[in-house]
């Protein structure tokens, strides 16, 4: 299997693009560490980030926001970012098991002015080969907040199936190397998109490789004409968390549709597993996802 799967992958990077695809058996461990120093080195801002002159918030709610997580950029801020710069997130319409939500963390970048977003997507439910109760995958941002989106969405890293045989390491965007990201239209402008593969939930930049992949995410993945309306949630920092409980403080609720039991009252924090998915702090913290603005490759 592993051969088959090296061969696919070779195939892959040919049709694609070596500079936008890495899928050799290594995991992304094995990827070669970041140039860029760890932004769990405390790299702060020199100063708060203040509002972007394109973005206000009303005046009053602006003078009550807190910065929760202590990373210089306020509470308000942080939500809007997540969400204004979010890459498209295409789940297929006909995906059997589609329940999900989005946990972010808006962390300062290394390099001042910009911002690393990252997306963990939480699913109640694997439904492909080998299914299992939770399922969590990962896409990242490279966000300039001085430009307004889709524009200031710089760059777009996803690993699908991150640690396994079936792992796919992508990214798109304007950093040298990169080719320009497909692209899904959101309030009538072009935004990165990412794929979600059919019941697998693997995060895919490319509409070919997803269906392309079909040892690993059988079905593949297919465009998406409505945005996806999943709930977010502020993951805080590491050290200084916004949630530790997805059920009491987020979107793992009954009310939301969620009935998994061993999924209820899980801190995304914690050293826990997210039932048959990874540990979710590890993701959180995972240095692969910040993207470095000179060059596209890990
Ligand atoms: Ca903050
Ligand atoms: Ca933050």
């Amino acid at each position: 299997m592993p051969r088959l799967l090296s061969v696919a992958c070779v195939l892959l990077a040919s049709i694609v693009s070596s500079n936008a695809l890495s899928c050799s058996g290594a995991s992304a461990s094995d990827v070669a560490v970041p140039l860029l120093p760890s932004v769990e080195q405390h790299i702060a801002l020199p100063s708060p980030l203040s509002w972007p002159h394109w973005l206000r918030l009303p005046e009053p709610v602006a003078n009550e926001d807190p910065d929760s997580d202590r990373d210089g950029i306020s509470d308000g801020l942080e939500a809007e970012i997540a969400r204004r710069y979010a890459p498209s997130y295409a789940v297929s319409d006909r995906d059997p098991c589609p329940l999900h939500g989005l946990l972010y963390r808006v962390s300062p970048h290394p390099r001042a002015g910009l911002l690393v977003v990252r997306y963990v997507a939480l699913y109640q439910h694997d439904c492909g080969a080998r299914g299992h109760p939770g399922d969590s995958e990962v896409f990242s941002a490279l966000v300039n907040p001085s430009v307004p989106p889709p524009e200031g969405i710089l760059a777009v890293r996803a690993i699908a199936h991150q640690g396994t045989l079936c792992e796919s390491v992508m990214t798109c965007g304007a950093v040298p190397g990169c080719h320009p990201c497909e692209t899904m239209q959101r309030e009538g402008r072009p935004y990165p998109v990412v794929y979600s593969s059919y019941g697998k939930h693997g995060g895919y930049l490319s509409l070919q490789v997803c269906n392309f992949s079909f040892v690993c995410d059988y079905g593949g993945c297919t465009p998406r004409t409505r945005p996806d309306d999943a709930p977010m949630v502020n993951a805080g920092e590491s050290g200084y968390p916004m949630v530790s409980d997805l059920t009491d403080q987020g979107f793992v609720r009954p009310d939301q549709g969620w009935s998994e039991p061993s999924l209820m009252h899980f801190d995304p924090w914690s050293r826990d597993k997210f039932g048959g998915a990874g540990n979710v702090a590890k993701d959180l913290r995972d240095p692969l996802y910040v993207i470095d603005p000179g060059r596209c490759n890990p």
